[in-house]
């Protein structure tokens, strides 16, 4: 009985620390402590990716339990002991007709949901503005060519000078900023090597290949700060090039716009990427 207290109470306890976990993540858009699942989505496409997990989760849920079911009966009804003389019985026709056709099926339906959410991510909509991001060893750079064509390099933050609130690996000093609920159309290149821009709670993921423009989009529906990692692996400072976006409401974005078109225009005068090229270039 007292055992029974005790796992209710750990239950209890483990079920509050999930739900302010939950709680927590439904406004973050980083990877959190002692996650289990995708982090939240944040636009229309991640509602649909992860909206496919779930229903790939169900049907390989209930194909593991039914195969645990056949190897438990097995097991159970045909060991040596329960059954000293097995059939020696080596065709079924009706049931191998069902062990093809069934998985036929569970395949056609997944491909459907599968090659709809692909169009979805691939087409491109009418775009409200453009970003073109390029990966460079090891940040990135990104030009507003419809606003202005000022360009920016946003570099990880070292540990050292992180501000409170501000997350570790994936803070960086010059975010990318995008208006909230319009369609961004990001194009993407590499300037060295191949590299990925990535952002999990968008459900964007693009190789950044030298010589090639690649392109995705995103509609952002909440405001707030996302994070991604560069995820191809691109030398000695991979996991040190974050991707930060800033989503802001309109009059935000124009009035950062604004600033960032002086701000950006006279860091043209200085060295180009000043900052990388202090930074010793091995690779
Ligand atoms: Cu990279």
């Amino acid at each position: 009985m007292k055992v029974r207290v005790h796992l209710t109470a750990i239950a209890a306890a483990a079920g509050a620390a999930l739900a302010s976990a939950g709680a927590a993540l439904a406004q973050t858009g980083q990877p959190v402590p002692w996650q289990m699942d995708l982090q939240p989505a944040a636009t229309p496409v991640m509602d649909q990716i992860a909206g496919f997990h779930t229903f790939l989760l169900w049907i390989i849920a209930a194909i593991s339990l039914f195969v645990l079911a056949l190897l438990l009966i097995v097991v159970v009804r045909f060991n040596g002991r329960s059954n000293p003389t097995p059939s020696r019985a080596t065709h079924n026709t009706p049931l191998e007709v069902v062990w093809t056709i069934v998985p036929v099926i569970i395949l056609a339906v997944i491909a459907v949901p599968s090659f709809r959410l692909l169009f979805v991510e691939l087409e491109v909509p009418k775009p409200d503005l453009t970003i073109k991001a390029t990966g460079k060893q090891w940040f990135w750079s990104y030009s507003y060519p419809d606003n202005g064509n000022f360009e920016f390099d946003s570099l990880m933050i070292p540990e050292k000078d992180l501000k409170p609130g501000q997350p570790r690996l994936l803070a960086v000093d010059n975010e990318m900023v995008v208006p909230v609920n319009k369609v961004v159309h990001v194009l993407v290149t590499g300037a060295d090597v191949i590299h990925s821009f990535t952002v999990p709670s968008f459900g964007i993921r693009i190789d950044a290949i030298p010589g090639r423009m690649n392109e995705t989009w995103f509609k952002a529906t909440t405001t707030g700060t996302y994070y991604g990692q560069c995820s191809e692996l691109c030398g000695k400072d991979h996991s040190f090039m974050p991707i930060a976006v800033r989503v802001v409401s309109d009059s935000d974005f124009n009035a950062w716009l604004a600033q960032a078109k002086q701000k950006y225009a006279t860091d043209q005068l200085a060295p180009p990427n000043a900052l990388a090229a202090a930074a010793p270039r091995t690779q």
